[in-house]
């Protein structure tokens, strides 16, 4: 039986927000299109994951799709960018500009302090495909989710968090198959593969991540937000680096030490460490 009592945080045309229990749920909602992604939908999305980051209240975020379609009962997590508004510079909203700014949710998703889940109710391509892949985790529906990469079909490739990536969790091979080849994976082949981390059927998919929800949120904060940056950072660089000793500055902050520096300055006296030697 269902313990989850979504509140929605806010109303937007393209995505759904809401949350219960520390858990956000944010949803794709465009179900007609497979859940593509246009330039709208994407403010949406980092207005909504930019919104669960400040709320103190979010732990974990499941990003998942509104479904089924009305037109033929199909599900979908996400089916990447909306290939109608496409133009030659990018994805183009009302004022003609060409975007790529999906890119900047994976970003959010990857630098995000909470766990995010990626709750793939259907098909997961192209960019869709992507952002399962930055995800923390990925749980998937098995009946409904398929996995399939078509960016070499419509001359399109994620050459950062959606291939690269992938073949960390997949393996070269199989990551060079799926781009090279565009074939469809069950929830069963993905988990096989490496890059899902639970098949569950489909009436409990939500539930089931929820409770995993629930289950990381008895865990310190501090420390799954230090391990989840541990895990990113020999794949980030420097801007791995800059983001794992951000929070190791914020740890630093809470010292005796770190209150001597600010509080001397603040009352123009000398600064006096040695008691921390
Ligand atoms: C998802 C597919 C496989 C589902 O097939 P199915 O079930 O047979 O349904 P359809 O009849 O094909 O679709 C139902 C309706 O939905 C429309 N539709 C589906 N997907 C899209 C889409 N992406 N854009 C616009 N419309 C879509 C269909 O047209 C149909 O509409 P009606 O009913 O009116 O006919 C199948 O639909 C499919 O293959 N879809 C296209 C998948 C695709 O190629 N996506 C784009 C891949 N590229 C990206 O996503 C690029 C992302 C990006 O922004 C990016 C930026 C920078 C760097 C990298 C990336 C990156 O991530 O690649």
């Amino acid at each position: 039986m269902s313990t989850i009592n979504w509140q929605t945080i806010k109303e937007y045309e393209d995505i759904t927000f809401k949350k219960s229990d520390g858990v956000a749920r944010i949803a794709f909602n465009r179900p007609e299109v497979r859940n593509a992604f246009r330039p709208k939908t994407v403010f949406e999305l980092l207005d909504a994951f930019q919104r669960a980051e400040e709320d103190r209240e979010i732990g974990v975020i499941l990003l998942t799709g509104e479904g089924p379609s009305p037109k033929d009962d199909g599900w979908a997590f996400c089916s990447g960018g909306d290939q109608r508004v496409r133009g030659k510079f990018g994805y183009e909203g009302e004022d003609r500009v060409g975007r790529l700014n999906i890119l900047e949710v994976q970003r959010l998703i990857r630098f995000s302090t909470k766990v995010v889940i990626a709750v793939v109710n259907g098909w997961a391509v192209g960019g869709g495909h992507s952002l399962h892949v930055v995800c923390d985790m990925t749980i998937a529906s098995k009946e409904h989710a398929i996995f399939k990469q078509t960016d070499a079909d419509v001359a399109s490739f994620d050459g950062g968090f959606g291939s690269a990536y992938l073949a960390r969790q997949v393996g070269q091979k199989r990551a060079r198959e799926i781009f090279f080849l565009g074939l469809n994976y069950s929830a069963q082949e993905a988990y096989d593969m490496g890059m899902v981390n639970a098949v569950v059927p489909h009436k409990e998919l939500e539930q089931f991540a929820f409770d995993w929800g629930q289950e990381i949120l008895t865990k310190s904060p501090t420390a799954i937000k230090m391990l989840k940056f541990s895990f990113n950072l020999i794949d980030d660089g420097l801007v791995g680096q800059q983001v794992f000793a951000g929070e190791a500055t914020r740890l630093a902050y809470g010292t005796d030490e770190a209150e001597e520096g600010r509080n001397a300055f603040l009352e123009k006296r000398k600064r006096d460490f040695d008691r921390f030697r």
